[in-house]
């Protein structure tokens, strides 16, 4: 394939409410998009970096650096260009994997569109629909909370996830239980916010038959999560240490998680997270798909892989409405608690022209030849 140029587009999304983490409160969405242009077809790429390294070390405007700077000159640099040529050149570029991911995918969109094939085609997707989580931010009260998880399960979602955090995670568990009853699947997620040293606090969740307790310590304590695993009850799933395919195999053989969340932007694109889903797969490790408040070009992605075998979990592969009142994409809606799994050439979706141009706050041509 043959490039002409990439196109770097920055959004701002407005959130339909804001989304409060253990690592910040968010109301809008600062998206970096990456178009690959081909004379055959465009492809697109989303950047999930935050405008603040707070989820991970990346943040936008350092992404969109190191595309222009060191990515781009390396594809470049490349005779024929496709998804996995350009793995190599990116890895002589330390960490970014969340830059390294949204260039490595619009090439891939670009790619899979030119020969007619989608991207879940590409992976491997067995199923035509996922299940569908929901995350569901820190609240202000235990009340805010059951309203907000209420009116997710009546739309049909099939898996409640709460972010917690110190001062906020045995009440609004116990709550969602106490109301909800023990049928609904529940998980938590602490985005690194607790030390070994709060093991026996932890154990206070073992009661509620959580599905599990996403990265409950630092991403670089994998040791601390193994052995907070022999002190819980709740199953450890990991998604900030997991790296790459070869920090899943570590992780596992460490006993650190029974469980893996996989997010492409964290693993530097969607042919890592294929190899980790094959390493969680060998080891009968089950896996999950993260989210990162994709607009609807990112969330086609992230349904696609959700869509692989071992994605046994529900993911966080939400409906569009659940973050935005109008996403840049035809929107994800809920079917019976399942999202459909796009058919049509790579992404299977592509933006709409207005709705984009209503969002998009700078763009920037990078031609290549
Ligand atoms: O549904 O897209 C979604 C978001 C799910 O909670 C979610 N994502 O830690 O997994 C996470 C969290 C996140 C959001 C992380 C934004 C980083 C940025």
């Amino acid at each position: 394939m043959r490039l002409t140029g990439f196109e770097l587009r920055r959004i701002a999304m407005p959130l339909v409410t804001p989304f409060r983490t253990s690592f910040g409160v968010e109301y809008e969405r600062d998206v970096l998009l990456v178009r690959a242009v081909t004379p055959d077809a465009d492809g697109w790429g989303e950047c999930v970096a935050m405008s603040a390294p707070r989820y991970s070390a990346e943040y936008v405007d350092g992404a969109a650096e190191v595309i222009r700077r060191f990515l781009v000159p390396a594809v470049a640099g490349l005779s024929t260009v496709d998804a996995h040529a350009v793995e190599p050149v990116f890895a002589r570029f330390k960490g970014h994997p969340m830059a390294k991911a949204a260039v490595q995918t619009a090439v891939l969109d670009a790619q899979l569109r030119s020969a007619g094939t989608s991207l879940g085609g590409f992976l491997g997707a067995v199923r035509d629909a996922v299940p569908a989580g929901v995350s569901v931010g820190i609240m202000d009260s235990i009340p805010a909370l059951l309203a907000a998880v209420e009116s997710y399960l009546a739309s049909g979602y099939l898996r409640i996830k709460l972010k917690i955090e110190p001062g906020w995670d045995v009440a609004p568990v116990r709550a969602v239980r106490e109301r909800f009853g023990d049928e609904i699947l529940l998980q938590v997620d602490a985005n690194t916010a607790y030390t070994l040293a709060d093991a026996r606090h932890l154990a206070g969740l073992d009661p509620f038959g959580l599905l599990l307790i996403e990265q409950p310590l630092a991403e670089d304590d994998v040791r601390g999560h193994a052995q907070l695993a022999r002190l819980i009850r709740t199953p450890v799933c990991l998604d900030e240490s997991i790296t790459s395919a070869r920090a899943a195999a570590d992780a596992i053989a460490l006993g650190a998680c029974a469980i893996v969340n996989i997010k492409p932007g964290r693993v530097g694109g969607y042919l890592e997270a294929r190899r980790i889903h094959d390493v969680c797969a060998a080891h009968g490790v089950p896996v999950w798909a993260g989210g990162m408040l994709e607009t609807g070009l990112g969330r086609a992605a992230n349904v696609a892989l959700a869509a692989l075998p071992f994605f046994v979990l529900p993911g966080d592969t939400s409906a569009s409405d659940r973050y935005y009142a109008r996403d840049i994409t035809s929107p994800f809606v809920l079917e019976n608690g399942h999202v459909r799994v796009p058919t049509g050439p790579g992404l299977g979706v592509s933006p709409d022209i207005d709705a984009l141009a209503a969002v998009t706050t700078a763009t920037e041509w990078i031609r290549l030849q």
